[in-house]
């Protein structure tokens, strides 16, 4: 439990919510488990409204010397049916991973959809982040295997870039393309952090400010500052 204990404690120096969305069964929370079972899972579930549930998990990253500490949230697929829960579901997330199964080529052809609603809830940094940062993972599960050929690699990679996205695709049993999606993420919203983490500029990137960070000394001097004119 130790990653929940640290979301809890504030034993971190950035937190924020990444989310995992994606047609049903094209292996979202299979992919997302494995990603974070490299250490420690915490699986919980958070009720929403009207009885709509989604998963989410805890993951602690170290990057530059800062630790960061992701809440996974894993939208499930059945909430195509209601977009506008999708958005709110994907309320203040700093960005995420979209899947799709290869061989399912209508899960390729909603991406468009499953990302314009969790855009529209998505909080986000400098452009081309202004609502988040995003990624695109192929993966194979044969949900319609044998009725068409597929989704060409080619074309998955014109709505990523499209889409200002990298495209990852899972070839075999390793896990890296996840992993690598993931991290290309985190590196994104970590990038558009400001140094020094300025408070009202974090709030507006969904990203909360853990007691790490409040003990540099340069950091309490940047929590004390009056928030920058808007020029209003
Ligand atoms: N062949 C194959 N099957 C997989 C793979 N990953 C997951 N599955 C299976 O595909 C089914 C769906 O996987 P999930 O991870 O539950 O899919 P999901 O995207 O979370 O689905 P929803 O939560 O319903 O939206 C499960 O029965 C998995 O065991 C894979 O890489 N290859
Ligand atoms: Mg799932």
């Amino acid at each position: 439990m130790a990653q929940l204990e640290d979301l809890e404690n504030g034993n971190y120096h950035f937190s924020f919510k990444l989310a995992v969305l994606g047609d049903v069964g094209v292996g979202k929370s299979t992919l997302l488990t494995h990603h974070v079972q490299d250490d420690e899972v915490v699986d919980m579930s958070a009720e929403v409204e009207r009885g709509y549930c989604a998963d989410f998990l805890i993951k602690s990253y170290e990057k530059d010397g800062r630790k960061h500490v992701v809440q996974w949230w894993d939208i499930p697929g059945v909430e195509r049916g209601d977009m506008s829960m999708v958005t709110r579901l994907c309320a203040g997330a700093a960005g995420g991973v979209l899947v799709f199964d290869r061989d399912s080529p209508s899960s390729f052809e909603a991406l468009g959809a499953w990302l314009a609603a969790a855009k529209q809830g998505a909080v986000g940094g400098r452009p081309p982040q202004a609502h988040g940062a995003w990624a695109l993972v192929a993966n194979v599960i044969g949900i319609e295997a044998g009725e068409s050929e597929g989704v060409s690699p080619d074309v998955a990679r014109d709505f990523a870039r499209q889409n200002g996205m990298e495209y990852f695709e899972m070839t075999g049993p390793s896990m890296e393309p996840f992993h690598q999606a993931c991290f290309d993420v985190l590196s994104k919203v970590v990038s558009n952090i400001p140094e020094p983490p300025e408070p009202s500029l974090m709030l507006r990137q969904g990203i909360a400010v853990g007691g790490l960070l409040a003990a540099d000394g340069r950091v309490r001097e940047a929590l004390y500052k009056p928030p920058p004119s808007d020029g209003m």
